[in-house]
């Protein structure tokens, strides 16, 4: 067995008050934060992208597998391939697969089949998890790969925000389309379809709230 080796830890720190400011100005803006899914077709650099999807990569996961893998789509033919796939998904989902209570609660989105987003955002970030990882042509096992992977996409977008960008966690289902269009081995498997981009000009979004916060957390002290 390994025996653990350890590193000093430089950790950020601040004093009482400035934490207390950082912590309110970073709840005000990802507290302003809205899903869009109309997007302007103006491009986004490369480099802007990267940094988003490395700020992904620096969530902890199980046991350290990092078991996730980010495909960031840029090329037109294949944002238009993916469209097409989950529309003809989400053809099928509108039209009997959802059940009536879940229709009914996505009216206040006023989502349908059609989905112009895909191809209208300049990037697609398509996550995949990984349920097992190979390595050496052998299987090596990877622990709370939803967790994980969540917790990634979670500060993906809050990267996306913070860099004045705006995203939509898309899960056209079933999304096995993915893993053929992009070529993606067994063990990887669709996790989110996000497209990132500026919003559109004239864009608007639903008038929906949060929940109050005394409804979400609960204070035990
Ligand atoms: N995947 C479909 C339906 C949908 C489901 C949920 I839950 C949403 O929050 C939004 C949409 C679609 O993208 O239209």
């Amino acid at each position: 067995m390994d025996t653990p080796s350890y590193i000093p830890y430089d950790a950020v720190r601040f004093a009482p008050d400035k934490m207390l400011l950082r912590a309110e100005h970073f709840y005000q803006l990802m507290d302003a934060r809205r899903s869009v899914r109309d997007f302007s077709s103006r491009p986004v650099p490369r480099e802007l992208i990267e940094f988003v999807v490395r700020t992904a990569c620096s969530a902890p996961s199980g046991a350290n597998k990092q078991p996730w893998t980010f495909c960031l789509v840029g090329k037109k033919d294949l944002r238009r391939r993916i469209r097409e796939a989950a529309e003809q998904e989400e053809y099928e989902n509108y039209h009997g697969r959802m059940s009536g209570e879940w229709l009914r609660d996505l009216e206040p989105l006023g989502t349908d089949w059609h989905k112009p987003f895909l191809e209208t955002a300049p990037w697609l970030i398509a996550v995949f998890r990984q349920s097992h990882s190979v390595a050496d042509g052998e299987q090596k096992k990877n622990y709370y790969v939803q967790e994980s992977v969540g917790i990634a996409c979670g500060l993906l977008v809050a990267a996306i925000h913070h860099a004045g960008l705006a995203c939509l966690t898309h899960t056209p289902s079933p999304m096995n389309f993915l893993q053929e269009i992009l070529g993606r081995p067994q063990n990887e498997k669709p996790f989110l379809l996000i497209p990132v981009g500026y919003p559109a000009d004239d864009v608007r979004v639903p008038a929906i709230r949060r929940k109050p916060f005394g409804e979400m957390a609960i204070f035990y002290e």
